[in-house]
């Protein structure tokens, strides 16, 4: 099924035109003013049925997407963070991961009054007042989906949005997308009953959008996507393969056990070597976080874009 087809033949998810009123409100207030990126972050679902009870993930935390926002934030990007909801989310990342619960950094003193524990205060006081700067700028907007026609949709709605800025948006492309569904037409209305046996699934094929995207929503953009594979050794070749057949500007390839300490830098230049960014040893331990090395460098070629 092509872009289009698909498009056409899809219901639209019920929020898309609040959404699109939304982004297009946020993206007036900062033309002209700096620069916007759309972080896509999370994985997205594909359901089963049209009542959802069963669906099927794609893998993704959303640390890379809500890391990166932050790093973007900081670098004077306003940021639409388009995220599978409930996924991660930059500030509130830090206390809202299993390990990490938001409670255990609170005590409750003589007076029966709640605290922050003073050895994360200065800690918790850094992502703190970037959040509330972030706030404060209007520079963060937050938007969700769950299905991968969700995503779609809403991805399309925002990248043409976003083609106003022309040289000006960045698409940082790092939602863990499916590659297979179940179209409207062939999805059942109630939970399916396993009383009949063993359940075959045939599923189609989620057109590839990147195509429309680079060519006609947002052509102007700097596109940014991401490779995610597990069997290193078709890394490269499948991250070329995708530049050459979108034409869009870098492929960050990550490999699904080591993406928080090794990417690379793909471009479809021919002489351009491939760009490896990692942590070493000492960064593992002092907690740097990757995004830190890669939004500099991205933010740098996008720099360069602009005045080509
Ligand atoms: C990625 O490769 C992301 O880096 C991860 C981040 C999903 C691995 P986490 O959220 O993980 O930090 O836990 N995203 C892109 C995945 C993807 O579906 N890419 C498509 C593909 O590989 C192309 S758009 O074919």
């Amino acid at each position: 099924m092509d872009p289009q087809e698909y498009f056409e033949s899809q219901i639209p998810p019920s929020n898309l035109s609040e959404v699109s009123e939304r982004v297009d409100s946020f993206v007036n207030n900062h033309f002209k003013k700096r620069k916007i990126v759309l972080v896509t972050s999370g994985g997205t679902t594909v359901p089963l049925e049209n009542q959802t009870v069963r669906f099927l993930d794609n893998f993704s935390a959303g640390t890379r997407g809500a890391t990166s926002a932050e790093f973007f934030l900081d670098a004077g990007y306003a940021v639409i963070f388009l995220h599978r909801q409930f996924s991660l989310q930059p500030y509130s990342r830090h206390y809202s991961h299993s390990k990490n619960c938001f409670l255990d950094y609170m005590k409750i003193n003589e007076k029966g009054e709640v605290h922050v524990e003073q050895k994360w205060n200065l800690n918790m006081k850094e992502v703190l007042v970037k959040y509330q700067n972030a706030k404060k700028l209007g520079t963060l907007i937050m938007i969700d989906f769950v299905t991968v026609k969700d995503y779609l949709f809403t991805l399309r709605s925002v990248t043409k949005i976003l083609s106003k800025l022309k040289k000006d948006a960045m698409l940082y492309l790092a939602a863990a997308v499916s590659d297979f569904f179940v179209p409207d037409k062939k999805m059942v209305e109630h939970k399916i009953q396993s009383d009949d046996g063993p359940l075959d699934l045939r599923l189609d094929k989620v057109p590839k959008i990147l195509s429309p995207l680079v060519k006609e929503w947002a052509p102007n953009s700097f596109v940014v996507s991401f490779k995610l594979e597990t069997d290193e050794s078709i890394l490269v070749k499948k991250s070329k393969k995708s530049l050459k057949t979108y034409g869009h500007h870098i492929v960050i390839g990550n490999i699904l056990t080591t993406r928080k300490k090794q990417v690379i830098f793909v471009y479809p230049e021919e002489d351009k070597p491939i760009l490896e960014v990692t942590l070493n040893e000492e960064e593992l331990k002092n907690g740097t976080e990757i995004e830190s090395k890669i939004i500099p460098k991205l933010v740098e070629g996008h720099n360069m874009f602009r005045i080509e």
